[in-house]
């Protein structure tokens, strides 16, 4: 009998509804559903892979133990889960006793925030482990978001989200949503939205050093040196302030600081950003004037202007800009989100700098460290050093700035597991994996992305699978391990509360719950499978803010002392040489999904694109094998020659690298790739954040000898 299921597709931040359809074990078809209320049917070619995730052999279904053989090459064994849990949870204490809980390290990667069960129940492990040495993707990525949202808003996970429906002028920095399906910005079908803006008469602005597919789309593009965004938004505030039109409208009844930031940016001129950005002084102006007159506008910046030197000066300027000219928390502007399951008045808003990293003295945010030092922090002998690893959903091997240098730590370690259902490049040093349930074996909420969606819906999804009795799911395992932590510590374990439950409470309690209309439960969820909506975002400010006073104080000390270090760092003369930034493409998905035939098929995608003027140059040519090395590393390279990128910057995707030994994972391997973390460098920071700079690396490109 064929069965229709709804699910969402957990792979990226859009979490497109889709229509599963199976008979039996066998799954039939998987669309998109036409009736979600958020990604009206919207699909991309990755949805299918839920099913190949699902039918991989590559896939793990039962914990192993790696056995050593000779020449460094090892075999894997199944063994049963008490033996897993047994094992990981004695190393762990062992280590805990002897060396203390610093030497615990851990290490959750980008899944773990598509899989709600994750999100619930790790404390009922970690509640036991308060190490200092956790590290998470957060420090890869979107840490600058956390903070700006923090210093100005009083909660990390307080983001603005771009209003695309209702705007007149979008300025977007660093992103390619087209790519991307959308990052704090979810956003399924996000191409028809960009069109539909450019019929009302919108205009998108696309600042990016590759005229990427979303730049394609824009109404204009704006090639930019990579790492020097910060100069050019501060000479867009420069702009705003010395013109007098700067307006920050309703929001001045509740905003401090502007008039610092003002003569702050003073010397930000746009002449002087011109000199560096690559983009002249008059279309600086331009582009601050026609933000500011138009009646709805939206500055935002993902990756490109994240994770970069100055990512947390870029953030937090955007921001500004978007306070400035009064287009926060305004409808066609940048809006906040009021989740069915509202996460930001029930978690702590986040902290920065309360401790330090050992070795590098670099601060933590959120009670985690730069995920930059990790591998520093294993090799480093002393009081602290980290002797044993946890990883969960992460591949840092090939997701961390140098991952060579974390590819050669992870051996030293006294033990490490991870909670993967792969052996991958970062997995394979673990003396135990244990894998979880597939997606399609357990149930599923977006406790994350709803934060960050550009409209309020709310959605459950059952099993389309259910998992033979002796699977277990993430959520399950991290209490299962939990339980023997707390025992062995002579504590009782906490109190068992399956995800969904806390779902069931987390919407009755909420905003749409018993006290409202919507009187949303998880029963009214499960009868209503394609998703609730709940409306279009609404201005909600100053009552949504989380500072103490309700007040937005913009002139953050720490970033305002930032602006110092852009003066200096862009001083002299510009730098010339080549600058290497990243690359996604729509059928990839960070690292992990290289594996299915369906998704790599066609032409290779993991070339180094240069400019052809770089190319003559260097007396090089299109196809050619060519060494990049950079400070840290090199890696050879096969050319593509592409002017949508500018003269003077590289562009390798990351994630690749799979050839390494003891990889399971047939079909990456065969496409392997080599690894850009192996290039980029571990010392080359955000400063303010801590936050990797894999975007604006400087490279050196030759033939190989
Ligand atoms: N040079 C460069 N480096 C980058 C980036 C870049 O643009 N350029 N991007 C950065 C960004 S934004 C991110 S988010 C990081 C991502 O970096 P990571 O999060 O470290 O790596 P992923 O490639 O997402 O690896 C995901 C792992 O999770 C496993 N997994 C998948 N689903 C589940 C699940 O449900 N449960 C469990 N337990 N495991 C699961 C997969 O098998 C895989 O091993 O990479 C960062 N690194
Ligand atoms: N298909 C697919 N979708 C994904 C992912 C994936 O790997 N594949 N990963 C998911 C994850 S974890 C994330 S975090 C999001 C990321 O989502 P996005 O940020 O939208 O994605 P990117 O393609 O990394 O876009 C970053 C852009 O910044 C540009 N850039 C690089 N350096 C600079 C700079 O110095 N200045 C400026 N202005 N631009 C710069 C790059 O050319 C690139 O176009 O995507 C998510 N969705
Ligand atoms: S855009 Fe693609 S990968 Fe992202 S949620 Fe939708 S179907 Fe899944
Ligand atoms: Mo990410």
């Amino acid at each position: 009998m064929t069965q229709t299921h709804y699910r969402a597709c957990h792979l990226c931040e859009a979490i497109c509804g889709l229509k599963i359809e199976t008979r039996g074990e066998e799954i039939l078809s998987i669309k998109g559903d036409p009736d979600d209320p958020l990604s009206r049917g919207h699909i991309c070619p990755k949805a299918v892979a839920l099913q190949d995730i699902h039918e991989d052999p590559d896939r793990l279904r039962y914990p192993v133990k790696r056995v050593d053989g000779e020449n460094g090459q090892h075999s894997w064994v199944e063994i049963s889960w008490d033996e897993a849990l047994d094992t990981t949870a004695e190393a762990l204490m062992r280590s805990y006793r002897e060396h203390g809980v610093d030497s615990i390290g851990v290490y959750l990667g980008n899944p773990s925030v598509h899989n709600y069960g994750m999100l619930t129940h790790q404390n009922y492990l970690f509640r036991w482990l308060r190490s200092k040495n956790r590290f998470s993707a957060t420090s890869v990525d979107q840490l600058p978001h956390h903070l700006t949202s923090l210093w100005l808003f009083g909660h990390k996970s307080l983001f603005p989200i771009p209003d695309i429906d209702r705007s007149e002028y979008f300025l977007m920095l660093g992103a390619n949503p087209l790519a991307s399906n959308g990052s704090i910005w979810t956003v399924p079908d996000v191409k028809k939205r960009i069109k539909d803006m450019k019929a009302r008469g919108g205009k998108l602005i696309v600042v990016d050093p590759r005229r990427t597919e979303t730049a394609e789309l824009a109404s204009e593009h704006l090639s930019i040196v990579p790492g020097s965004d910060a100069l050019f938004l501060a000479a867009m505030l420069n702009t705003l302030f010395e013109d007098g039109i700067a307006d920050p409208g309703k929001l001045s009844a509740f905003t401090t600081g502007l008039d610092e930031i003002a003569a702050a940016v003073a010397t930000f001129t746009p002449e002087h950003a011109a000199q560096h950005c690559g983009i002249d002084a008059p279309t600086i102006r331009r582009i601050a004037k026609d933000f500011a007159d138009s009646g709805a506008a939206i500055c935002y910046g993902r990756m490109g202007v994240s994770t970069q030197i100055f990512g947390g000066l870029c953030q937090w300027l955007i921001q500004i800009i978007n306070i400035a000219t009064g287009n926060l928390d305004k409808v066609g502007g940048s809006l906040f989100t009021l989740p069915a399951v509202d996460q930001v008045p029930r978690t702590g808003p986040g902290g920065f700098d309360r401790h330090r990293s050992r070795v590098r003295n670099l601060p933590e945010f959120d009670r985690e460290l730069p995920a930059a030092a990790m591998a520093e922090e294993i090799t480093t002998p002393g009081e602290g050093q980290i002797r044993v690893m946890f990883t969960g959903a992460g591949n840092p091997v090939l997701s961390t700035p140098n991952g060579r240098a974390l590819d050669d730590a992870l051996p030293q370690l006294d033990f490490m597991v991870s909670l993967d259902p792969y052996i991958n490049e970062t997995t394979r040093h673990a003396h135990i994996i244990l894998p979880p349930t597939s997606p399609l074996e357990h149930d599923h909420y977006d406790i994350a992305f709803h934060i960050n969606a550009m409209r309020n819906t709310s959605r459950y999804n059952p099993p389309v699978f259910e998992p033979a009795s002796d699977k277990l799911h993430d959520w399950e395992i991290f209490t299962a391990l939990g339980e023997r932590v707390a025992r062995a510590l002579g504590e009782e374990p906490k109190e068992l509360v399956a995800p969904h439950e806390m779902i069931d409470v987390g919407l009755q309690f909420g905003p749409y719950g018993k006290d409202s209309e919507h009187d949303l439960s998880l029963e009214k969820l499960k009868d209503n499978p394609s998703g609730i909506d709940l409306g279009e975002l609404q201005p909600m400010l100053p009552d949504r803010l989380m500072t103490a006073d309700k007040q937005i104080h913009c002139a953050a000390p720490p970033a305002l002392a930032d602006l110092d270090r852009l003066a200096s760092t862009f001083g002299g003369t510009p730098a010339d040489g080549l600058l290497l930034i990243g690359r996604r493409h729509v059928r990839s998905n960070n690292s992990w999904m290289h594996n299915y035939h369906r998704l790599v098929k066609g032409k290779p995608r993991d070339q180094l694109m240069v400019h052809p003027e770089d190319l003559s140059a260097h007396a090089l040519k299109d196809g050619d094998q060519a060494l990049l090395q950079s400070r840290s590393g090199e890696v050879t390279v096969t050319l593509l020659a592409s002017d949508e990128v500018m003269p003077g910057v590289v562009s390798l995707p990351h994630g690749y690298g799979h050839n390494r030994q003891g990889v399971r994972m047939n079909t990456a391997s065969a496409n392997a790739g080599v690894s850009c973390n192996d290039v980029t460098d571990a010392a080359y920071l955000d400063e303010l954040s801590g936050n990797a700079a894999i975007n604006g690396v400087p490279v050196k490109l030759s033939a190989i000898a």
